[in-house]
């Protein structure tokens, strides 16, 4: 029986230790993975943020918040990854120009990876070029990231810059919503990383 309230406990701490402790007993276990994240690790680092917003943590304490939650994610993804299907398409995803968050981003390309999709990670600070080389790797979407109200309108660019172009921009991160991509002309929005799988699944039906 997994203790989702210590691991919990432990990223908010930043217990990079504990929390590869405690998935790696959870996946031993035969914990479900997406309990693991969405009972554990997703709501610390919401707790992390609002305790941001309340002045009572800093940047110090979200960069090693981020730190262990990679520390779970990396023992994570190759089940998710192992789960996957026959090649379902190729995504470039990446989080926007002036933008470092890349915690969602990576959950996506993961959970991507494990409905069977090749995912070329574009990294963070992703500007158009950038964008572009996945392209011409081969991408037939691409996935934008954005964790600043800041950064979100770069995503406006990157949309109407691949509008005619035969690709298809779909966009996500906490700031943004269902009427911002609307407005801006993406081609999808996603909430959460499971959502943008059945996104990306009904853009290429
Ligand atoms: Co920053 N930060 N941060 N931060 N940080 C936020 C975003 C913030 C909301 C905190 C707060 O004030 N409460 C705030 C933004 C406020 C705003 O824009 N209005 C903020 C700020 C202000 C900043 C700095 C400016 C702080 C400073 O320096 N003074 C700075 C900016 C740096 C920069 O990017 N240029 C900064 C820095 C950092 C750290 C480096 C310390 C660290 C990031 C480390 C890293 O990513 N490697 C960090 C962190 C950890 C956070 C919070 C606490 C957590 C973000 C996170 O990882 N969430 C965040 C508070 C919050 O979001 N509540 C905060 C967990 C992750 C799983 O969720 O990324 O939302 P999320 O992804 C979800 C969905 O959004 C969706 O699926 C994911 C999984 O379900 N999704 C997609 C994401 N991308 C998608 C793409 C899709 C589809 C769905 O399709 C393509």
């Amino acid at each position: 029986m997994t203790d989702f309230e210590a691991l919990r406990a432990a990223v908010i701490k930043g217990k990079r230790n504990d929390v590869a402790a405690i998935v790696q007993a959870a996946i031993d276990g035969g914990e479900d993975i997406n309990l693991i994240l969405d009972r554990g690790m997703i709501p610390a680092m919401r707790e992390i943020g609002d305790k941001f917003s309340r002045n009572e943590a800093y940047v110090p304490e979200l960069l090693i918040a981020a730190r262990a939650m990679q520390a779970g994610l990396a023992l994570l993804e190759p089940l998710i990854a192992a789960s996957g299907r026959k090649s379902m398409g190729k995504v470039a995803i990446g989080t926007v120009k002036g933008d470092l968050h890349d915690i969602g981003k990576n959950l996506v390309a993961i959970m991507l990876k494990g409905a069977g999709y090749d995912v070329i990670d574009l990294g963070v600070n992703c500007d158009i070029t950038k964008y572009e080389e996945g392209v011409k790797q081969g991408a037939t979407i691409i996935g934008c990231s954005s964790l600043l109200t800041t950064t979100m309108p770069y995503m406006k660019e990157v949309v109407a810059y691949f509008k005619d172009k035969g690709v298809k921009v779909v966009i996500g991160g906490a700031p943004v919503t269902q009427a911002y991509a609307d407005e801006i002309g993406a081609d999808g929005y996603s909430e959460d990383a499971n959502g943008a799988v059945k996104l990306i699944d009904s853009l290429l039906k």
